[in-house]
C-alpha cells in the first residue's frame, strides 16, 4: 500500500503523508515516496507543492523512524540518511513548498516542516525537537536549518527540553506564517498557492535557490568541521545514545547517565 497520496491540480502538487498507523514516521520508504513525488512534480512543471498529512490527524509526523536509526558507533544523521535527503529535496525543489500542518510535529519532522518555504498550521498543532530525548547528536546541516528559522534562546529551549511548543508561539516567533482553523486551512493554503503559481516560476526558483545558498553560506574551516564531527561522534558512540534507542524500542523512559 502506498505510504503517500498525491494529487496535481492547476499547477499545484499535493503530497499527503499517509502512514497514519506509524504516525507518519519518516522511514526510508516514506521518504523515498515523497522524494519520487517531488521528482515527478519537477518533471510536470508543478509551480507550488503542498506537504500535508490526512485531514484531522493528531500527528503530522512523528519524525525520523527510530527503528531505522543505527545502533551506537555510526553517525545516525549522516549526509545520505533519508531525513537529510528529504530536507535537501524540499530545499532544492525549484518551486515553493507549503507545509499544511495539523497535529504534532516531532523531531526531524520539525526540520522537514521548517525546510518548507511557507508553513500554515492549525491552532492545535505543536512542534517538538527531540534529539535530547533520544540521545541523538543532531547533525550540523540540521542545526543550521533550525538556527536559520528559530531564535537561538527558543531553539536552545526546544532542543534542551525536547518539549512541544504551541503554534501560537511558533507564529509569534515567525517560525510559521499563519494559523488557520482546521475548517479553513485547506482553502487558505490552496489560495496562497494559487497566488504563487501565476507568478514567474523562473524568478521564484532563482530567488528560492539564492535564499538557500545564502542561508547556508557559513565560513567553516576543515579544522572546525572535524572538531564538531568529533564531538558528535562522542555522542553516537556513547552508551546514552544506545540507551535512548533501546528505551524507545522498549517503550520505556530512558535513563541517561552521561557516558
Ligand atoms: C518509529 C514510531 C515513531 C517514530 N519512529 O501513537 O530529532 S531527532 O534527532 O530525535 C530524530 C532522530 C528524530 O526525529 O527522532 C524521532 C523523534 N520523534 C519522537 O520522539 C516522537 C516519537 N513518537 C511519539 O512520541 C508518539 O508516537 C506520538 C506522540 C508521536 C504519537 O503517540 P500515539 O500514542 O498517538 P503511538 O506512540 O502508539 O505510536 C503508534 C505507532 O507508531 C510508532 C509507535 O512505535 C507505534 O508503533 P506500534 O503500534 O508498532 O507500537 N511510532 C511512533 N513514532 N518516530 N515508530
Amino acid at each position: 500500500m502506498p505510504l503517500i497520496l498525491t494529487e496535481t491540480r492547476d499547477a499545484i502538487g499535493t503530497i499527503v503523508m499517509n502512514h497514519v498507523q506509524k504516525r507518519n514516521a519518516l522511514s526510508d520508504a516514506l521518504i523515498e515516496e515523497i522524494t519520487l513525488a517531488l521528482d515527478r512534480f519537477r518533471e510536470d512543471n508543478i509551480r507550488a507543492a503542498v506537504l500535508r498529512a490526512p485531514v484531522g490527524v493528531k500527528v503530522w509526523s512523528a519524525g525520523h523512524d527510530v527503528s531505522e536509526l543505527p545502533d551506537r558507533g555510526r553517525d545516525p544523521l549522516g549526509w545520505s540518511d533519508s531525513l537529510r535527503v528529504l530536507v535537501r529535496a524540499i530545499q532544492e525543489f525549484p518551486a515553493p513548498v507549503i507545509a499544511l500542518i495539523e497535529g504534532g510535529v516531532w523531531g526531524g519532522a520539525c526540520e522537514v516542516a521548517i525546510a518548507c518555504d511557507v508553513l500554515v498550521a492549525t491552532p492545535e498543532a505543536t512542534f517538538a525537537i527531540t534529539p535530547a530525548k533520544l540521545g541523538v547528536p543532531y547533525n550540523l546541516g540540521g542545526v543550521l536549518t533550525l538556527m536559520n528559522m528559530i531564535p537561538l534562546p527558543v531553539l536552545k529551549e526546544m532542543l534542551f527540553t525536547a518539549q512541544p511548543i504551541p503554534t501560537a508561539q511558533a507564529l509569534n516567533l515567525g517560525i510559521i506564517n499563519y494559523i488557520k482553523p482546521a475548517e479553513e486551512i485547506e482553502a487558505f493554503v490552496y489560495d496562497l498557492a494559487a497566488h504563487m503559481v501565476v507568478n514567474s516560476p523562473l524568478s521564484i526558483a532563482v530567488m528560492k535557490e539564492e535564499l538557500r545558498l545564502l542561508s547556508g553560506a557559513h565560513a567553516i574551516t576543515p579544522d572546525l568541521f572535524e572538531r564538531m564531527q568529533g564531538l558528535r561522534r562522542v555522542v553516537y558512540d556513547s552508551h546514552d545514545y544506545q540507551e535512548g534507542l533501546d528505551a524507545f524500542r522498549e517503550k520505556r523512559k530512558p535513563r541517561f547517565d552521561g557516558r
